[in-house]
This record gives structure tokens, C-alpha cells and sequence, in this order.
């Protein structure tokens, strides 16, 4: 089992797609294990871009980030990292291909919608810029006997 970081960033917020998002990720199978709307602040943008700091991008994309509310969600699943950016699409929504979340919702190249973590140390960085001890909840849902093939002993 895996848990990522998504951010449905602030044009999804503002375009009312908030809810359109997160069934993608529901309807996959994916388990909401944390969730909250809130500001980033400049400095939460600026850390959890850092590896962006030199681009060309960095300073529109940090005015973006804070520029409205977002909806930050912990998902969890089985290669969760990899099926979460496979639902996204590509980066730019003008080149994302349809049945994507980028590419059905969006056609911009910096208005991208959402982002996703992009591996397993991204994952454990960016879940703990976000949520604090105690807001990522453990429970189960009744319906996982039916997203996974458990009949082995281990989900798959
Ligand atoms: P990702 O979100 O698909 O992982 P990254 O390359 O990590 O893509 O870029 C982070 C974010 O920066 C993108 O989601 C997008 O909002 C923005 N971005 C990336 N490249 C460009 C660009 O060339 N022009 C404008 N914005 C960009
Ligand atoms: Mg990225």
C-alpha cells in the first residue's frame, strides 16, 4: 500500500471541479485517507516546489499556488503514487490525453488542475508539508474486499 499527495489546485476550486477530481480518484478504487481545503503559504509553496526554484515557471507557478484555496487529499492504494499520476495525464492540459483528468477538465499548461507526488520519497516529503500527525485517518472500507483481490492474503 501506498499514500500520495494530491493537491486540487486553485483553478480547480474556482471552476467548481472539486467534486469531478475527486471521483476520478474514488472511482479508481483509491482510499481518501486525509483531506482538507485550505491556503498555501508562501512558504509551503516555496518548499514543497523547491526543485522547481531555477525554472522559468517557478515564480507564476508559486503566485498560483497561493492565490486561492486549494483541497489537499492523502490517497491510498496499491501502487498509489503511479495510478494516481496516470489518472492525472500529462503536465500540460493541451497535451494530456482525453480520459485523463488534465486532459478532459483542462487545456492550460500552468492551470493544470491537480498534482501528484511523483514517487515514494516525494510521497513521504510532500504528506508531511501538508498534514500533521493525526489528520492522515486510518480506517478501513467495507467495499475493499471488492476493489482488490484479497483471496491471497495480501491485496492485489
Ligand atoms: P507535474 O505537476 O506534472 O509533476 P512538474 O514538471 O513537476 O509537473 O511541474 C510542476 C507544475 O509547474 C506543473 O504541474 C505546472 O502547473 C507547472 N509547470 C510545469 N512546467 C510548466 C511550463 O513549462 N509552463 C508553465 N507552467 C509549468
Ligand atoms: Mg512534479
Amino acid at each position: 500500500m501506498e499514500t500520495t499527495l494530491i493537491i486540487l489546485k486553485p483553478d480547480a476550486v474556482q471552476r467548481a471541479l472539486v467534486g469531478s477530481v475527486i471521483a476520478r480518484f474514488e472511482q479508481k478504487g483509491l482510499q481518501i485517507v486525509g483531506m482538507k481545503l485550505m491556503r498555501i503559504s508562501q512558504e509551503l509553496a516555496a518548499t514543497h516546489y523547491k526543485d522547481h526554484a531555477s525554472k522559468p515557471f517557478y515564480a507564476g507557478l508559486v503566485r498560483f499556488m497561493t492565490s486561492e484555496p486549494v483541497v489537499v487529499m492523502a490517497l491510498r492504494g496499491v501502487g498509489a503514487i503511479n495510478v494516481c499520476r496516470n489518472l492525472m495525464g500529462a503536465t500540460f492540459g493541451s497535451k494530456a490525453a482525453a480520459g485523463t483528468i488534465r486532459g478532459d477538465f483542462g487545456i492550460s499548461n500552468s492551470f493544470n488542475l491537480v498534482h501528484g507526488s511523483d514517487g515514494p520519497e516525494a510521497a513521504a516529503r510532500e504528506l508531511s508539508l501538508f498534514f500533521a500527525k493525526g489528520e492522515v485517518v486510518e480506517y478501513s472500507r467495507a467495499g475493499d474486499c471488492w476493489v482488490y483481490d484479497a483471496t491471497g492474503g495480501a491485496p492485489e
